[in-house]
């Protein structure tokens, strides 16, 4: 029975390049009755068609590139499968996280978007279809060079990112037509959003956009937001924790690292990676664009990635977001399984439906390792961590105060394994395998397999389904 999902016990995915009508299935199938609380979609709104590149179908990246807020037509869906989706997954007890481009527009050139707006660089006639709103010259800039000198924050935040038309956020008119996007967003039920390259834009823009939106229906409050910050030197991830939560890559890094590494014995402490407190933070393994262009530990290397995987999700720092897209092979451009061009719509090629059994898409949230992961998380909720037990760099075992108990060997042989804990006296199921193991005593005796976990919760004690394995042998 998964538990009633709190603050501290949420468990995100990011269904990279899903269409609508998948991600509404996936909700309601699966991520709602397994405990995860969010799903991260890709931008909904409409954005250039970029000619394939080569070797490979429509870039994904070109959904980085608004032409206008009109979410009638992107390779997704249309703006009735949007609507539809974000309130299947509302009643499934998920929110819909939105990707909101709020930086820039489109890079070089001119062209038509995917739902028929014509666009060039620095002119978008007509932003929500109605003929009420336009971006022209004057909508941008202040700079209109690319950046050059990452270290000076002026540049930054003022200058085009790799080329990207930059909105003059600093104009109020600029940031209504913003707030009017992302509140038709709310209105429909989106529960929060990822603020891509928020860096870029000055911190106290982002404060009068997201910190004045409209309260979400369904869920009230205001929508929750976390920041794409890539914190260095000359923009700290700090600065922009006052406005929502912010995106942790000292994390992302120093824990893929370390298990790819099978070094992972000391993670068990609960440093402020970037400065971060884990309230602060929002944490993953890889994102779409680290799977690509700075692969640590990803999809590619199997066990080892739904390994540290399963341990973010038992590990009581920030929040979590787990990475599911598709296999883009050795072609970082490749857009994502399609089905062709249908009926010459203007978005290019439609994505097909998700089937997580062809190889095609990655579905790493279903993986066995992973997908009772979000349970544990819900039934752990904010119960601290106590370390239990390690053998030498390449195996930890924690509690989770009395609700949890999780071991994770990173090694190539298994480990046996006995060690105390506060979990009570029972037999559990794996949530991060199969089997089952029993408590007794406050002590728990169990064999993780190599590269594997074991982790039990209060919720996941098994009852009238505890035969057929033997406790202690999970596998
Ligand atoms: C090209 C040239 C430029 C030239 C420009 C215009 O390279 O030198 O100025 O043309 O002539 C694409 C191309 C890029 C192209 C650009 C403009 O890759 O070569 O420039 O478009 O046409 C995604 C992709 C980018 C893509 C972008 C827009 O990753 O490759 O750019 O979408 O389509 C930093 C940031 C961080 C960012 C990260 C990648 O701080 O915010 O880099 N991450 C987010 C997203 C990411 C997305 C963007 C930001 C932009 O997660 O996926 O970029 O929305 O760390």
């Amino acid at each position: 029975a998964a538990a009633p999902v709190t603050p501290d016990g949420e468990t995100l995915v990011q269904l990279f390049q899903w269409n609508w009508d998948s991600v509404a299935a996936e909700c309601e199938n699966f991520l709602g009755p397994n405990g995860f609380s969010g799903v991260q979609v890709s931008p909904p709104q409409e954005h250039v068609v970029i000619p394939f590149a080569e070797g490979g179908n429509h870039p994904w990246w070109q959904d980085y590139q608004p032409v206008s807020y009109r979410l009638d037509n992107t390779r997704r869906g249309t703006a009735d499968e949007f609507a539809a989706m974000v309130a299947t997954c509302r009643d499934s007890g998920v929110r819909i996280y939105v990707d909101a481009v709020v930086n820039h527009t489109t890079g070089d050139g001119s062209g038509v978007g995917s739902a028929g707006t014509a666009w060039s660089k620095y002119e978008h006639p007509d932003l929500f279809g109605d003929s009420t709103a336009s971006y022209d010259r004057d909508d941008f800039g202040p700079c209109y060079e690319e950046i050059a000198n990452w270290n000076d924050k002026e540049e930054v935040q003022n200058c085009q990112l790799v080329g990207l038309a930059d909105l003059n956020t600093a104009d109020p008119q600029v940031r209504d037509h913003l707030k009017r996007y992302l509140n038709g967003l709310v209105d429909l039920g989106v529960g929060g959003f990822r603020v891509d390259a928020a860096k870029h834009v000055p911190e106290a823009h982002i404060a009068d956009i997201f910190g004045n939106l409209n309260t979400v229906p369904g869920f009230g409050g205001t929508p929750r937001v976390f920041h794409e910050v890539y914190g260095d030197a000359t923009v700290p991830y700090t600065a922009y924790a006052p406005y929502g939560e912010v995106t942790n890559f000292d994390y992302q890094r120093d824990v893929a690292g370390k298990f790819k590494d099978g070094n992972i014995a000391g993670l068990a402490q609960l440093p402020d990676y970037g400065g971060l407190t884990s309230d602060q933070a929002t944490v993953f393994i890889d994102n779409h664009d680290t799977q690509r262009y700075h692969p640590t530990l990803t999809y590619k290397d199997g066990d080892r990635y739904h390994l540290a995987t399963a341990f973010m999700l038992a590990h009581p720092y920030g929040t979590p977001v787990v990475t599911s897209g598709y296999d883009f092979g050795d072609n970082v451009t490749e857009g994502p399984p399609s089905v062709g061009n249908v009926g010459g719509n203007p978005a290019g090629w439609i994505t097909e439906d998700t089937d997580c059994s062809t190889g095609a898409w990655v579905c790493s949230h279903r993986h066995p390792t992973v997908a009772g992961m979000a349970g544990f998380r819900a039934s752990t909720g904010s119960a601290g961590l106590t370390q239990r037990a390690t053998d030498g760099s390449g195996r930890l075992a924690f509690d989770r105060g009395a609700r949890g108990f999780a071991a994770f060997n990173a090694t190539g042989s298994a480990w046996q394994l006995t060690a105390a804990t506060s979990l009570p006296d029972g037999t559990y199921d794996n949530a991060a395998g199969g089997g089952t193991a029993t408590v007794s005593g406050g002590s728990v005796t169990v064999q993780v397999p190599a590269n594997g976990a074991v982790a039990l919760h209060v919720d996941g004690e098994c009852e009238d389904d505890c035969g057929g394995t033997d406790p202690g042998t999970p596998g």
